[in-house]
């Protein structure tokens, strides 16, 4: 009998990683997808079965985390053996422009699954995991940041993810459910979100390459984040589901990098030097330098002509934008994955090289192919702020 689970979050970077993931090991997967007006489902159509086949394994369902009763139907028909809880509202800056909304999707939400499991019956078939965050954390009180680290969260995301894991705990504790948080660092990838620090850098830096952006505006430079991949870091959900016990897990690499560190790597793996100058909101960055091969094997020969003239006049790449920094901060996270590695026997693949690599790969291939069509004289819409 293959086993059934129920993932929340579907149509996001970790839901469709995961869905593929557990679609390979013979699981029977539901997903549950939010309506929107355009099609959201770019990340799992290559999965997308068609719904008059007979026999699928890949099921999806109209949710959302806000509707008690929309949850607990799903729950009710899927009887899943495993519930993964990735759905949230999970931009932090967003958070703070709609903390009424994350509070009630991001921490209510989980309450309304542990909730429906127990009203339903299934608190001794269905584990759950809950996408626990490093930004627990917050304001540093201690690295490396482990499972006993106090929590002190800098955002209405952060406090709603707080009342998430507590909550699991707590039922966990109460009803003798099997329900675990995964406490996951910053995890990337060729499909993560837009707006996220790192996409935003390996897109923008491969359209500045291919000559279609001059620059882009960040925000605070200076801090730091512990990140690996997200292909490695779904392993880990899936693991903590499968131990004898339920227990809390932080997931990591133990390893920080800066935002500007990381705005280098992006340029490196396009062959550019990226230099900084300045400082706080007068900070920019310069390409200095090209290595030719490398922009040639990676970017193209027709791009090179017009980088090395840009180069030439000192052009600026990267400026600061204050309307990015965050009413509070989190500066540093690093992560103390000891406990995942002993336990779930979990190790990354992937360190920073190799994923700066995947997404700048990734990101040059998809605006590679604008670029010819702006050369094919087809308007090509600017989607950056
Ligand atoms: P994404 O933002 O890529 O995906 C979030 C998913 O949640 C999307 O499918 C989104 O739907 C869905 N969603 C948002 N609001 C609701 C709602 N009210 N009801 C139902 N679905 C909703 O996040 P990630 O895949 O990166 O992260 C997965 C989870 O892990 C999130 O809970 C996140 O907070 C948490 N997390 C992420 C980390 C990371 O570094 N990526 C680190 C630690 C924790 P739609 O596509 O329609 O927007
Ligand atoms: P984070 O990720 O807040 O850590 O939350 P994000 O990539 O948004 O920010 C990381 C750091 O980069 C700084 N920063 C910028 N961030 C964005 N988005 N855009 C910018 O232009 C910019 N310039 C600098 C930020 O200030 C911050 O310090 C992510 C999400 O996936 C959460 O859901 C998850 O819980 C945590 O990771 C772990």
């Amino acid at each position: 009998m293959s086993k059934v689970a129920l993932i929340t979050g579907v149509t996001g970077q970790d839901g469709a990683y995961l869905s593929e993931y557990l679609l390979k090991k013979g699981y029977i997967v539901h997903g549950i997808k939010r309506r929107s007006s355009l099609f959201n489902t770019d990340r799992i159509d290559h999965i997308y079965q068609d719904p008059h086949v007979e026999n699928r394994n890949f099921i999806l369902h109209y949710g959302d985390l806000t509707d008690s009763m929309n949850i607990t139907r799903i729950i009710q028909e899927v009887q899943p053996d495993e519930i993964y809880n990735l759905a949230a509202m999970s931009h932090v800056h967003v958070s703070f422009e709609t903390p009424e909304y994350v509070g009630n999707a991001d921490g209510l939400g989980t309450l309304r699954i542990l909730e429906a499991v127990r009203l339903l019956g299934l608190t001794e078939k269905t584990r759950i995991y809950q996408a626990s965050t490093s930004e627990l954390y917050g304001l540093v009180q201690a690295v490396p940041q482990s499972e006993t680290t106090p929590f002190y969260p800098r955002s209405p995301y952060a406090v709603a993810k707080l009342y998430g894991y507590w909550i699991t705990v707590n039922y966990r504790e109460a009803y003798k459910m099997h329900a675990s948080n995964g406490i996951l660092f910053n995890h990337e990838s060729p499909i993560r979100g837009e707006t996220f620090v790192t996409r935003k850098v390996t897109r923008a830096m491969s359209r500045i390459a291919l000559g279609m952006q001059d620059k882009m505006f960040m925000g605070n430079l200076s801090s730091q984040r512990d990140w690996g991949h997200a292909k490695d870091y779904i392993r880990a959900m899936y693991l903590i589901l499968q131990q004898d016990e339920p227990s809390d897990y932080v997931i990591a690499t133990g390893i920080t990098t800066s935002i500007r560190e990381f705005i280098k790597l992006a340029g490196n793996e396009a062959g550019l030097t990226i230099d900084f100058r300045g400082e706080g909101v007068n900070e920019t960055g310069h390409v200095v330098a090209v290595d030719e091969t490398k922009f040639v094997e990676r970017v193209g020969e027709k791009y090179l002509e017009a980088m090395k003239q840009r180069i030439a006049n000192q052009e600026q790449v990267v400026g600061v934008d204050p309307k990015y920094f965050r009413p509070t901060e989190v500066d540093l996270l690093i992560g103390d994955p000891t406990k995942s590695k002993t336990k779930l026997g979990w190790e990354p693949k992937y360190d920073l090289k190799g994923l700066v690599e995947d997404m700048m790969q990734s990101d040059i291939k998809l605006f590679k192919k604008d670029a010819y069509l702006k050369e094919g004289g087809y308007q090509v819409m600017n989607y950056f702020e």
